[in-house]
C-alpha cells in the first residue's frame, strides 16, 4: 500500500474531501477531478487495492457500494437520465489510485467508452 493511501486518509478524516456519505463499511466523496456534473467516488473503508485483490469476504461490501451508489444517484435526480458506475482495474483501465473505488458519473450524455 502506498504510504499513506490517499483514500484511507480521506476515510479517516485526515485528508480533506467533500464526503457525501459514510457508514461503518463505505465512504462516498466528490471526485477531485470531475469529468461530469456528478462525479462521486465510493470506496470500501478497509484497504482493498483493486478488484484483483478483493477477497470472497469482500463480496457484501462490494454489493453495498452499488446499493449506496443507486441511492446517491437518486438523490442527484439521475434515475431518469441515467448514470454510469465504473471500477477501473489495472493499467489498461487507467487505475491511478490503488484503493478500490467505484465512480458514479452522471449529469451529461456519455459516449459508449468511458472518458
Ligand atoms: O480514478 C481515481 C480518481 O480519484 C480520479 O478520478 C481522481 C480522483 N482523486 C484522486 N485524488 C483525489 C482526492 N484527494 N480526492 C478526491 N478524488 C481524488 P482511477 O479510476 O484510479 O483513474
Amino acid at each position: 500500500m502506498p504510504d499513506p493511501c490517499i483514500f484511507c486518509e480521506i476515510i479517516a478524516g485526515r485528508l480533506p474531501a467533500a464526503v457525501l456519505y459514510q457508514d461503518e463499511r463505505i465512504t462516498a466523496f466528490q471526485d477531485a477531478a470531475p469529468i461530469a456534473p456528478v462525479h462521486i467516488l465510493l470506496v470500501p473503508n478497509h484497504h482493498i487495492p483493486s478488484v484483483n485483490a478483493a477477497a470472497p469476504e469482500d463480496e457484501a461490501v462490494l454489493g453495498h457500494l452499488i446499493t449506496v451508489a443507486r441511492q446517491l444517484a437518486q438523490a442527484q435526480n439521475l434515475q431518469e437520465s441515467g448514470y454510469r458506475l465504473v471500477i477501473n482495474t489495472g493499467p489498461n483501465a487507467g487505475q491511478s489510485v490503488f484503493h478500490l473505488h467505484m465512480h458514479l458519473i452522471g449529469g451529461r450524455k456519455m459516449p459508449f467508452h468511458f472518458k
